[in-house]
């Protein structure tokens, strides 16, 4: 059986995904900080939860040293925004915290992982998270944008650097999906992150598991690159068609 290892698979993205992924016959391995939620949905799906923050050397070393000999798809979804400041308002502890978690973590997974990596048969798989800010920016998402843009250029250099080897590299870039994603980005405010989807009609968790159940299932020589998926409402980053509510 096949092991596919999902990161930050508590909720939202990652938890869809894990769903997807064991649906369509692999073991899936989660990991995550939040570990109710990760054990329960671990049970659910006939899978495994380890304890897991990506921020952390030690916690990934502790995660991989748990996984079987051979993975055979790793899924680095664990990150997110955190605020909208302007450039000259930048707060250090926010930007830190999500270089650490989208850009270092996804690569400290990446190291731990690669060895166990499977190179027989039809070969393994990376599948990064990215996001349109990763091909975009807009106004005070300067440093979300900027960890996503690490993350295209990472994946990029993934492909360069394992030309030769069966190993594939795909990079998946969600628009607007309703998750926690802006809870956690507006620190708790409800309000404001319920605005962000007002009127529209956003991407679900399960759209974006979808794309990567897609490119996971292809056949071994074909490498999905990218994938950029937006609701039908959203043709750039920062602009979204909302319906205004009748008078
Ligand atoms: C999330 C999409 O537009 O808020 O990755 O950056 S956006």
């Amino acid at each position: 059986m096949k092991i596919a290892v999902v990161t930050g698979a508590s909720s939202g993205i990652g938890a869809a995904t894990a769903r997807a992924l064991a649906k369509t016959g692999f073991r899936v391995i989660l990991g995550a900080r939040r570990m109710q939620q990760l054990e329960a949905l671990a049970k659910e799906v006939g899978g495994e939860a380890f304890p897991l923050d990506v921020c952390d050397t030690e916690s990934v070393r502790k995660f991989a040293s748990r996984l079987p000999a051979r993975v055979h798809l790793l899924v680095n979804n664990a990150g997110g925004a955190l605020g909208l400041e302007p450039v000259v308002e930048m707060d250090e502890s926010k930007w830190l915290t999500m270089f650490q978690s989208n850009v270092l973590g996804l690569v400290r997974m990446t190291r731990e992982i690669y060895p166990l990596l499977d190179q027989s048969g039809e070969g393994s798989h990376i599948i990064n998270i990215g996001s349109v800010a990763a091909l975009e920016t807009y106004l005070g998402g300067a440093g979300y944008t900027a960890c996503k843009h690490a993350v295209r250029a990472i994946t990029e250099t993934m492909r360069i650097e394992w030309l030769g080897l069966p190993i594939r590299v795909t990079e998946i870039d969600p628009g607007l999906v309703e998750t926690e994603f802006s809870l956690v980005r507006f620190e708790g405010d409800a309000v404001r992150a319920k605005k962000v989807y007002e009127g529209m009609t956003p991407l679900v968790a399960e759209d974006v598991a979808d794309a990567v159940v897609w490119a996971a299932t292809r056949p071994p020589h074909v490498n999905i690159d990218q994938i950029l998926l937006k609701p039908r409402d959203q043709a750039r980053a920062d602009r979204v068609y909302r319906k205004v509510p009748s008078p």
